[in-house]
């Protein structure tokens, strides 16, 4: 069943807070990778606010749904996520980075609450992810597994030997999600190494492909009740997206990367993120 309108409002209205508290954590951090942090927000948004299965009082539950964050580098826009979704206090994150908070740049598992791996060395979540769905398979369990991809990050190697166990082993409750927003970190993806044609990619590999406009939580939802349904192969959604989502300076600019804000920057970025949100 498809999203209702009231859910769509009430999805866009926490991107649009997430976004602008990626900015606050960014500017409190000294720096962050904003790019990538702004252009994941609605693939996360939608996961945590409407299909898992997980309980923030809970963290250690051992039916939660797993997600991985395998572009670990997105951490300064998981981490206001986290707070809002009340596994820790939002106070926590004006000393996010600061020496001795719980906060690296990218989010430690034994650290933050929620965090189910510890990722920033690219291309070793879907690894981690697969085991994972392994283990739910081999203990009878129910939950799913989630992995969160930048398409730079694909670019690795061991991307792709994941993969294919994953569909060696027809890991049906697996779902990997490619932020693909065409930049790695200092220019276009099909400059530094080509990944077109993506989709043909995975197929080979035995999963099952979707494609979607990554900031369309109803194009999002329907893509990831397919998954759901995929019981004998895992499925991998490419959700095209745009690199500084919602910052008009920012977006599909390699140079926004990782940046910092001074405080008139961080104020035209929340301007730029209020006036491009169609929030009711
Ligand atoms: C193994 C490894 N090599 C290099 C880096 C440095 N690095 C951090 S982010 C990044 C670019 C990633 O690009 P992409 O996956 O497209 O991420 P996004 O555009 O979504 O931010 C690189 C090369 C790293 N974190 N890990």
């Amino acid at each position: 069943m498809g999203l209702s309108d009231s859910e769509v409002a009430a999805l866009k209205l926490k991107a649009h807070q997430i976004r602008r508290k990626t900015i606050e954590t960014v500017v409190w951090a000294g720096g962050g990778h904003l790019g990538g942090a702004l252009s994941q927000v609605e693939i996360l948004v939608v996961l945590y606010y409407h299909f898992l299965n997980i309980d923030p009082r809970r963290p250690d539950w051992p039916d939660r749904d797993r997600v991985v964050l395998s572009k670990g580098h997105g951490g300064g826009g998981d981490a206001p996520l986290l707070a809002d979704r009340g596994y820790f206090s939002e106070e926590l994150l004006k000393e996010f980075n600061h020496t001795g908070s719980p906060f690296g740049m990218h989010l430690d598992r034994l650290k933050v609450r929620g965090v189910d791996a510890s990722t920033g060395s690219l291309g070793h979540g879907l690894p981690m992810a697969v085991g994972m769905a392994l283990g739910s398979r081999l203990k009878g369990a129910t939950w799913r597994t989630y992995c969160i991809l930048g398409d730079g990050e694909c670019n690795e190697g061991s991307v792709w030997e994941a993969a294919m166990a994953a569909g060696h082993f027809r890991l049906g409750t697996l779902t990997a999600i490619v932020d693909r927003n065409r930049l790695c970190i200092d220019g276009p993806t099909e400059e530094i190494m080509a990944l077109e044609p993506l989709a043909d990619k995975w197929r080979a590999f035995g999963w099952v492909v979707t494609g979607v406009d990554g900031h369309d939580f109803r194009e999002l939802a329907g893509a990831i009740e397919i998954a759901r349904q995929s019981t004998e192969r895992p499925t991998v959604i490419i959700a095209r997206t745009v690199k500084g989502k919602g910052v008009d300076f920012m977006e599909n600019q390699a140079a926004w990367h990782y940046g910092g804000l001074d405080s008139e920057r961080a104020a035209l970025a929340l301007k730029s993120i209020d006036r491009h949100s169609d929030i009711a």
